[in-house]
């Protein structure tokens, strides 16, 4: 490493590969490769490697804006905060709190999550707040929560996954969204382990897989019910296991032996022996995996979904054990974090419930502010756009583009330009935020300090490496501003270490502890695992709170709103780094870190967090898509990523060499479709469903089902995916089904 190098993290996905960045002799930064960190030892994907181009100056937003007569022009800082603080307060004043909408996003670090979802319960007294990662993971968040009573993506580190016996990756293309974590995967193969891969298109991840299934899409449910009844028929099942750390298996199993093999066939298009076959690769071995990302998740039935594969790995007893488990693939950089801080619709820092009321006795008191006086829970995502211009009249916006990347985008287009007031916070111009009355220029992840928490439940310290832009402040900086200019002069800190002290105080005694870690910590190791208790195991009563298990020998730790979860640091002024011991400890004054909780990288491996400590089966059964092809609407769309663009490509779409390698929309589509269209390779096709039209070239290719077609849907305009797609939401997680929707593909005339 360069000496004038900052070790730090990529802006991107959940991985959050480490890297180093240095400065190059034009001003900007290069980025190095950084073989310490474990996670990506120095690989990354070209969007981590081109980054640093969307720190230009000549692609951000470097002065505020606001609307004139139609248009956005350049404003000060005064005068665009100035704005928004009237326009919140005059709707507020007009209309109540809950007219003010707030939306996150899973981009950002935990210390603005934090902030966030303070800014919108205490400084507006709102209780509509939500953000994307309720379109990312949710669905998983729901059935981990229900099955184990704690959600953590992965309950185990990644390096786990080469030393088991088998993985089943459903619905999850890591070739393309998560380069560098191939490697696992071919680790596994080159270890005698093997790969089975679920997903309805032959990608490039499919191609490595020993076994792909190709199930039509929708239809994960009904395949994770064939492989349970499979299991049990032919006597797979760890009757041991199931007595001792499981309830619920007389129902799931009655319901999985309700599915048929042949009747799964008929509904997956998955044929009775490669059902067989993949029952075989993954009961052999003393040890498999089953891990989901969004092709299972992003279904109207995610939560039962994810519920019927995770029941796979109970009956096998394949969880909450060494080298075994069902594990998610949470998202965006912060899409672990960003669930656990309170930017959700129902929930407080520490994965603490908005409706439990120890949890919000706790954290009121971290905020100073009455219990009372906290808002309950808010609506979904989804559904808070769809109430934008009528229940909802002004919308602040932060770490999101859902003009793009929200489903029947179309129409949530129109609801956003029927707000009487919209903020948006964002680097560059996206296309939400040109529909915005004030837009506000935000330093980014490079020019700025604070936390994320990777698909591993590993909480990183990402270090500002270079000074931002002329005319650019921060999320936390615009919060602080806001806040004061609408009363509350207090406790919104620009300072992220500051604010990381006081949710440290927020999350002790939460699920997501993280009272026990430090910038210190953060700067000193490779990133610590929650829980992470300031207090070591056994120093707290916590009384009606089950312990969850540290695995590898680490304390455990109490997952419950624990009535007693009082303050476990010293709440000071965050001057001294060094909470990370107790202040009264005598290892303190010597310097030893004895008192220090190690993290928990692996969980459950003595019980699960629910009350009895059990892993509950989830007794659910085969139901549709939503939206069933007919006679008008033939074919199932599918949508998701390519490696070169990221999202709603709002930041990727402004770097050359990615616009170079992913230019444009496309339609992905089998020969015999592409045949009965009379379309050929490049030709635009228009694929319409019941909320509307997108046009973009043909892709022709053997790797899908006839019976789907394929949109990523990083582009606006008329490619744009999300004009398609269907906002039937799941009932527990309410994700949207970004995954399949009806649709009729027809040629274009050119
Ligand atoms: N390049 C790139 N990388 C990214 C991102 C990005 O935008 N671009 N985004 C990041 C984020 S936020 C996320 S959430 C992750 C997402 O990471 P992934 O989940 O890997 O990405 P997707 O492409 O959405 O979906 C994965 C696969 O699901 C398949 N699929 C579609 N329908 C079904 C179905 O019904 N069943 C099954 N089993 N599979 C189905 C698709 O064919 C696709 O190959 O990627 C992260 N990494
Ligand atoms: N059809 C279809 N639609 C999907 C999906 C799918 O698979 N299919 N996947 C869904 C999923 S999993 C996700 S996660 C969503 C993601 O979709 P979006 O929520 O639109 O995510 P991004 O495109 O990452 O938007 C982030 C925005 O915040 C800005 N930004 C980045 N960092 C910061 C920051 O620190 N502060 C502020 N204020 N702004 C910042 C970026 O420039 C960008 O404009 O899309 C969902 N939509
Ligand atoms: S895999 Fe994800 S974290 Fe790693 S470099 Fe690529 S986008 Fe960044
Ligand atoms: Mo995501």
């Amino acid at each position: 490493m360069n000496s004038t190098s900052t070790p730090t993290h990529c802006p991107y996905c959940a991985l959050q590969c480490g890297m180093n960045l240095t400065p190059s002799p034009d001003g900007g930064v290069e980025v190095l490769e950084r073989a310490d960190f474990p996670v990506n030892r120095g690989a990354l994907c070209g969007k981590g490697r081109t980054a640093p181009a969307v720190l230009s100056s000549s692609v951000r937003l470097t002065s505020p804006l606001v609307r004139e007569g139609g248009s956005l022009v350049p404003a000060t800082w005064a005068q665009a905060l100035d704005r928004i603080a009237d326009g919140l307060s005059s709707i507020r004043s007009a209309h109540g709190p809950d007219a003010l909408g707030v939306f996150g996003g899973g981009g950002l670090t935990n210390e603005k999550a934090y902030t966030l979802g303070k800014f919108a319960r205490i400084v507006l007294g709102t209780s509509q707040i939500d953000y994307n990662g309720r379109f990312c993971m949710s669905s998983a968040a729901a059935a981990g929560m229900k099955a184990f009573g704690l959600d953590r993506g992965l309950p185990f580190p990644l390096e786990d996954i080469p030393k088991t016996g088998c993985v089943i990756l459903v619905g999850s293309n890591p070739a393309e969204t998560m380069p560098p974590a191939l490697r696992y995967f071919t680790e596994l193969k080159e270890n005698g382990g093997t790969l089975i891969v679920v997903d309805p298109r032959r990608t490039r991840t499919a191609e490595q897989a020993d076994l792909h299934l190709a199930p039509r899409p929708g239809t994960d449910l009904a395949l994770a019910l064939g492989l349970l009844h499979l299991v049990v028929a032919e006597g797979r099942t760890d009757e041991e296991y199931i007595r001792e750390r499981t309830t619920g298996w007389e129902d799931a199993r009655a319901a999985a032996m309700a599915h048929w093999p042949e009747q799964v066939e008929r509904i997956t298009g998955v044929s009775v022996p490669e059902l067989r076959e993949a029952v075989r690769l993954f009961c052999t071995p003393e040890n498999a995996m089953v891990l989901t990302a969004r092709g299972p998740e992003q279904q109207s039935k995610g939560t039962d979904t994810v519920g019927a594969w995770i029941n796979l790995c109970l009956a096998t007893g394949r969880a909450g054990r060494p080298l075994s488990g069902y594990g998610c693939l949470t998202g965006q950089g912060n899409g672990q974090g960003g669930r656990e801080h309170g930017q959700k619709a129902d929930q407080l820092p520490g994965y603490r419930k908005l409706t439990d009321p120890a949890a919000r006795r706790h954290v009121a008191e971290v905020w100073g502010v009455d219990p009372d006086s906290l808002p309950g829970p808010g609506r979904s995502a989804y559904e808070l756009l769809d109430a934008l211009g009528t229940d909802i009249r002004a919308l602040l916006l932060m770490g999101s583009n859902p003009v793009v990347s929200a489903p029947r985008a179309a129409h949530v287009e129109e609801r956003i330009k029927s707000l009487d007031f919209l903020a948006v916070c964002d680097v560059v111009l996206s296309e939400t935020a040109a529909l915005a009355d004030v837009v506000l220029p935000v330093t980014q992840w490079a020019e700025e300090t604070g936390t994320t928490t990777n698909l591993e439940g590993r909480v990183l310290l990402r270090r500002r490496a270079i000074t931002p832009p002329q005319g650019v402040r921060s999320d936390l900086e615009v919060m602080h501003e806001l806040a004061a200019r609408l009363g509350v002069e207090k406790g919104f800190p620009t300072d992220p270490e500051e604010v990381f002290e006081e949710l440290r105080r927020a999350s002790a005694g939460g699920p997501a502890d993280y009272s026990g870690i430090t910038y210190r910590r953060l700067a000193e190791e490779n990133g610590v695992f929650w829980p992470c208790p300031a207090v070591p195991d056994g120093a707290e009563d916590r009384a009606g709170a089950a312990p969850a298990s540290g695995g590898d020998g680490t304390p455990a730790v109490a997952p419950g709103d624990g009535e007693d979860a009082a303050p476990a640091v010293a709440p000071d002024d965050g001057e001294d780094a060094g909470l990370d011991v107790l202040p009264d400890d005598p290892a303190a004054q010597d310097g030893t870190d004895a008192e220090v909780h190690p993290g928990t990288p692996r969980l459950f491996l003595d019980r699960f967090a629910t009350e009895d400590g059990r892993a509950r089966f989830a007794p659910v059964s085969h139901r549709a898509v939503a939206e069933e092809p007919d006679a008008e609407y033939p074919v199932l769309l599918t949508t998701g990523r390519v490696v070169a663009q990221y999202q709603s490509g709002a930041q990727t779409r402004r770097v050359d060499e990615l616009n170079a390698a992913a230019p444009g929309p496309f339609v992905e589509l089998h020969p015999r479709l592409a045949e009965r269209l009379g379309a050929a390779e490049g030709d635009p096709v228009a694929v319409v469903s019941r909320r509307g039209r997108a046009v973009a070239p043909a892709r022709i290719t053997a790797s899908i089902r006839p019976d789907t077609v394929f949109m990523p849907f990083h582009w606006p305009g008329e490619g744009r995916a999300n004009t398609l797609t269907n906002p039937a939401l799941d009932p527990t997680s309410r994700m949207p089904e970004f995954k399949a929707c009806a649709v009729r593909v027809e040629a274009v005339k050119a």
